[in-house]
């Protein structure tokens, strides 16, 4: 059984892409896919996963994958309402069960969850894409935040992880977080895994961490699953088969010391879901994301590749985050996750990924 190929999708008026333009990408089998409109903390119930059902599954995908069931920041911080988040949280996997759900990708990462300073940077070739300028990250959270947060307001746009309700309280979270060492944020990590893993073992679902994006401390604030050497950690932490990674190759490769392949050779078993997207390095520390040819950037994409392939990878993959391409841009696409260059992306994976299958036996 090959590799499964995936397509994140937003929801019907929560993203300019139809079901049915999906629908003519070769070899896309499912939609990754989640409520939106939810808080962390609050159930996920039966009647609002029902309704997206019936619009994904008339297309013939599956839903097996939902991409972000956010964690809580009591939860993450061990404050007052962390049981009461975490039992919402488990009360969530069992009325995904029955959709046949069988992954959750989720974070982490204190705060912010992925972060970026330029959401359509030019390329050079006309297109546009997330950018990373190191420099800006230094100093003011809330300049970021602010930029991001103007997509927001300006497009009716709102972005997992950066809900409008918790970056209004901005000064109050890094308050929160202030206390939290990295140990103790490992500490509450474990607290939350060994609390929802008997459930998922009853409901077969695996939990599949994202990686830290980008994977060192920023602002001050820690963070966990950046590295080779920290992945081991965590998979050791809670050794159970239902503890598993996303893997995303470009929120690793924004260091360059990271192999991800090497990673996917050592721990492919405990992937569940395989994020691939390439990052071109700039030698002040800036980085850019790239077109998923491997050439195009710095991370090794045939390496990886290849390495799941080796592996006999049979979970999840999708691309990740593309360029914005041709019309795309600010109020017509959603940033990284448009359709041209991610469409290519699936196409340039499952070219790789079929002559490997031909010619490397
Ligand atoms: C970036 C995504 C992440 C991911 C979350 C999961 O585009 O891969 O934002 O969805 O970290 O919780």
């Amino acid at each position: 059984m090959p590799m499964n190929m995936t397509w994140r999708w937003y929801g019907v008026g929560n993203d300019a892409i139809q079901l049915s333009d999906i629908r003519q990408i070769p070899g896309v089998e499912g939609i990754v896919w989640a409520l939106h409109d939810k808080l962390p903390g609050q159930v996920w119930e039966t009647a609002e996963i029902q309704t997206v059902a019936d619009q994904i599954r008339p297309y013939g995908f599956h839903m097996d994958v939902v991409e972000s069931v956010n964690v809580s920041d009591d939860i993450k911080t061990a404050g007052p309402l962390r049981d009461q988040h975490i039992d919402a949280y488990i009360q969530t996997i069992r009325n995904l069960a029955p959709f046949g759900v069988k992954v959750i990708c989720y974070n982490f990462m204190p705060v912010f969850d992925w972060t970026r300073t330029d959401l359509f940077h030019p390329v050079g070739d006309g297109s546009t894409a997330l950018y990373y300028e190191a420099a800006k990250i230094r100093q003011d959270p809330r300049e970021m935040a602010d930029y991001v947060m103007s997509f927001t307001e300006k497009y009716h746009m709102t972005f997992p992880g950066w809900e409008p309700e918790r970056m209004a309280k901005l000064d109050e979270l890094f308050e929160r977080y202030r206390p939290v060492s990295k140990e103790d944020l490992w500490a509450n990590f474990r607290y939350f895994l060994e609390a929802v893993m008997p459930v998922c073992r009853e409901t077969g679902i695996k939990m599949a961490v994202h990686m830290d994006d980008p994977p060192w401390d920023i602002f001050g604030l820690p963070r966990l699953l950046v590295d080779e050497a920290s992945i081991d950690r965590f998979l050791k932490m809670v050794d159970d088969p239902h503890n598993c990674l996303t893997l995303c190759s470009g929120s690793l490769n924004a260091d360059p010391r990271n192999n991800v392949a090497d990673i996917v050779r050592k721990h492919c078993d405990r992937i569940a879901f395989a994020h691939i997207r390439n990052v071109k390095h700039f030698p002040n520390g800036d980085f850019s994301e790239a077109s998923h040819r491997d050439c195009d950037g710095d991370t090794g994409i045939l390496d990886i590749l290849k390495a799941y392939h080796d592996c006999g990878f049979q979970g999840y993959i999708r691309p990740d985050h593309g360029r914005h391409l041709w019309t795309e841009g600010p109020g017509t696409v959603r940033p990284g996750y448009g359709l041209y260059d991610r469409a290519l992306g699936v196409m340039y994976m499952l070219g790789v990924w079929d002559a490997l299958d031909k010619f490397d036996r």
